[in-house]
Order: structure tokens, then C-alpha cells, then sequence
């Protein structure tokens, strides 16, 4: 195991991509729910950065299928500058969302890093969506829909172009797991450009544990793990504080063993909490279960293990 890292904590409170409001209030729904004391009680030291403060959300109707890409480009560069600057001080930057849009922002800094200090780079999409639409091919042009597509290069130049590299990941570097929501033009698009998914359908047949034995292997250390975790990845009957809930998800007990099998691996360096929204929780039940499971993430663990 590495030596812990230092953590910092940076809030993005916006729904600027989504279809609902209220994701905006995620940062600070997770702070009540004690992330700083949770990751402090396990021997991490912390920073919490406060929230990045960036355009509010007027709330209008597509334009040529990207809702509010003007504010979405904004809030991505945002985002992008504060996650690369911690990752450049050799931190460790958890990003409070905020929508999924802002993966996007968050994972184009963690290549930008990974180019710089020439480490290879694994994301780990964890989420019910494979939030993988293009302005074509979306039913909403809500633009948490479409992160992943972008950081394949597939999408506006203006959000494609963030972190200086075109595109900014490869479809190879990515697995999707949980997936149970695609949209018709999606699925053909995900499969054309080949994405590694573990649906629920695989994870059913084969078990959260194979899953992610496939979806951690040939790790290096050399590998920077990234994970981007979308609250509603998890099923509706756990976490009901999410906009897009789909029932049919990882149970507590799955998601628990997702996130401890990446402990153990030791590599993570960068983690998106996204897509919390506590207009639609039940008494903050849902940044409660989340902020366990970033505990499991960081090797909270019933006992010690050999
Ligand atoms: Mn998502």
C-alpha cells in the first residue's frame, strides 16, 4: 500500500447539465453527512477547498441539442483548472458534483496530469447511465448525458478542446460499470466505438466480484485509477436522492465490495462524488450511504485483512 494521500476536497455546486434541479446542493448535503470527519477518522488528512463559484443555471431549452453549453463549457473549465492544480501538488482531489457534466471538466485534468507525469491513467465509470449521447443522438441535450462521448472526443469543440488534447482520453482507458440505462442511438454509438461496459446484466451472471477483478486488471504501478462515481449508479431502493433514479442497481452489499475491491488495489488517486441530489433525497439518507462507501474506498474495512 502507498502511503496515504492528502485529500482535497472541492465543492462544484451546479445542475447546470441535468434534467432536474438540485444537484447543486450536493456538495454541501455531503459535507453534512461528515465526508471530512469520515475520511479524517480514517487517518487521511484533509482539505476542504469550499465550492468553486461559477455561472448559475437559466434554466432554457436546448439549442441545436446542448442545453446550456455555454455555462457547461464555463463550469468545466472550472472545474478542470482546481482538480489539475491539486493533482499537480500531488494531492488528491475529490470533487463534489454537482451533475456528471463535470466529469468531463475532472477527468480531462486527471489526463492532462497523467500525460505530464507520463503514468498511465484507468477510469472507472460507475454509474446506471453510460452517459455516452452526442447532440444527435440525445432525447434532452441535457449535457450530463454526454461526458464520456466528449472526453472521446466526441462533441462540442469548445468542451472537447478542455485539458489541450484531442480527445482527451481513449475509449480504451475507460470501464463502465452498472450500466442499466441507454438510449437507442447511444447503444449503437457505445458499442461502435467499442467501450468496455459491465451492465447489469453482467453483473448479475457473473458477480460484482468478477466485474471488477476484469475491470482492475493489469494495473501497473505505474496506473493512475480514477474513479467517477454517479450516485444513481447505486439502486433507487438505497439512494433515492437522485435526479435520474433507475431500479435495478447495485445492492449496499455490491457496492460496498465494488469499492473495496478498488481499495485494495492502491492505485486510486482521484474520485467524482456526482449527481447527489438532496431535493430528492429522504432526509439525507442517500449522502449518508454515499459518504460510507467513500469510506470503503479509502479501506474502511470490518476487519483488518491480510
Ligand atoms: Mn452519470
Amino acid at each position: 500500500m502507498n502511503a496515504q494521500p492528502a485529500i482535497s476536497i472541492i465543492g462544484a455546486p451546479t445542475d447546470i447539465g441535468a434534467g432536474d434541479r438540485g444537484a447543486s446542493m450536493g456538495p454541501e448535503a455531503l459535507r453534512v453527512a461528515n465526508i471530512v470527519t469520515t475520511l479524517e477518522g480514517q487517518g487521511l488528512e484533509v482539505i476542504d477547498r469550499g465550492n468553486l463559484s461559477g455561472p448559475a443555471n437559466p434554466w432554457q431549452p436546448p439549442v441545436d441539442g446542448y442545453r446550456h453549453l455555454t455555462e457547461v463549457v464555463t463550469w468545466n473549465r472550472l472545474v478542470h483548472e482546481a482538480v489539475h492544480a491539486e493533482l499537480v501538488q500531488g494531492r488528491f482531489p475529490i470533487l463534489l458534483g454537482g451533475d456528471h457534466c463535470l466529469g468531463l471538466g475532472s477527468i480531462s485534468a486527471v489526463a492532462r496530469h497523467c500525460r505530464e507525469a507520463k503514468k498511465k491513467l484507468r477510469i472507472l465509470w460507475l454509474d446506471a447511465h453510460a452517459d455516452f449521447n452526442t447532440n444527435i443522438l440525445t432525447p434532452s441535450g441535457n449535457l450530463h448525458g454526454m461526458p464520456v462521448a466528449c472526453l472521446c472526443g466526441k462533441g462540442p469543440k469548445e468542451l472537447v478542446e478542455i485539458g489541450g488534447h484531442v480527445p482527451a482520453i481513449s475509449p480504451k482507458w475507460i470501464r463502465q460499470i452498472g450500466i442499466r440505462s441507454v438510449d437507442a442511438g447511444e447503444k449503437r454509438f457505445v458499442h461502435e466505438m467499442d467501450l468496455e461496459v459491465f451492465d447489469m446484466r453482467y453483473i448479475d451472471e457473473m458477480g460484482m466480484r468478477h466485474a471488477m477483478e476484469l475491470a482492475l486488471a493489469t494495473l501497473d504501478v505505474n496506473t493512475h485509477l480514477h474513479v467517477s462515481f454517479d450516485v444513481d449508479f447505486l439502486d433507487p431502493d438505497y439512494a433515492p436522492g437522485v435526479g435520474t433514479t433507475v431500479m435495478g442497481g447495485p445492492t449496499y452489499r455490491e457496492a460496498q465490495l465494488c469499492m473495496e475491491m478498488i481499495a485494495d488495489t492502491g492505485r486510486m488517486g482521484s474520485l467524482d462524488v456526482m449527481e447527489l441530489n438532496p431535493a430528492l433525497d429522504v432526509r439525507n439518507r442517500t449522502a449518508e450511504v454515499a459518504v460510507d462507501l467513500i469510506g470503503s474506498l479509502f479501506g474502511k474495512s470490518t476487519l483488518m485483512r491480510k
